[in-house]
């Protein structure tokens, strides 16, 4: 089953948007794994975010990020990955789709809520970086048989 690593950031959690945005995907029939209320330190954010380093946006980056407490998951479903960012919408909440968590809370690229991993490849490199694997639980998702 795929996995992927959703964290609400600091304006989603200061906002109240935990239970709107948890509620989003727990409705679309995706399987919650882990979660985990914290605040970042710059080591873990660095970690986190390191494929943007150097960009113009990496420095507000990292302190947006570390500002306040966030709430780190792990999700797992068929396809999660893609359903989740499509849900999330676009990056930039003017051209995000009506009806994703950017588009309907979201003002500006800079405070746009909510991370998902964008490959499974980074989906496994951030992980580790919130949970270890016995973090982690395994249960039957009686749900799958229906969706
Ligand atoms: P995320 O990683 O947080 O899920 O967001 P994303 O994939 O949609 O966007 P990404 O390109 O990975 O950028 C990471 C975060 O950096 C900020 N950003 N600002 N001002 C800008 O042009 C700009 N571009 C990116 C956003 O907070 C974005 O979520
Ligand atoms: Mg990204």
């Amino acid at each position: 089953m795929e996995r992927t690593f959703i964290m609400i950031k600091p304006d989603g959690v200061q906002r109240g948007l935990i239970g709107e945005i948890i509620s989003r995907f727990e409705k679309k029939g995706l399987q919650l794994l882990a979660g985990k209320f914290l605040q970042l330190d710059e080591e873990a954010a660095k970690k986190h975010y390191e494929e943007h380093e150097g960009k113009s946006f990496y420095d507000p980056l990292l302190e947006f990020v570390t500002s306040g407490p966030v709430f780190a998951m792990v999700w797992a479903g068929d396809n999660v990955i893609a359903l989740t960012r499509a849900i999330i919408g676009k990056t930039d909440a003017v051209t995000a789709a009506p009806g994703t968590i950017r588009s309907d809370y979201a003002v500006h690229t800079n405070f746009n809520l909510v991370h998902g991993s964008d490959s499974v490849e980074n989906a496994e490199r951030e992980i580790p970086i919130y949970f270890s694997e016995h973090q982690i639980v395994s249960y039957e998702h009686t749900i799958q048989r229906w969706i």
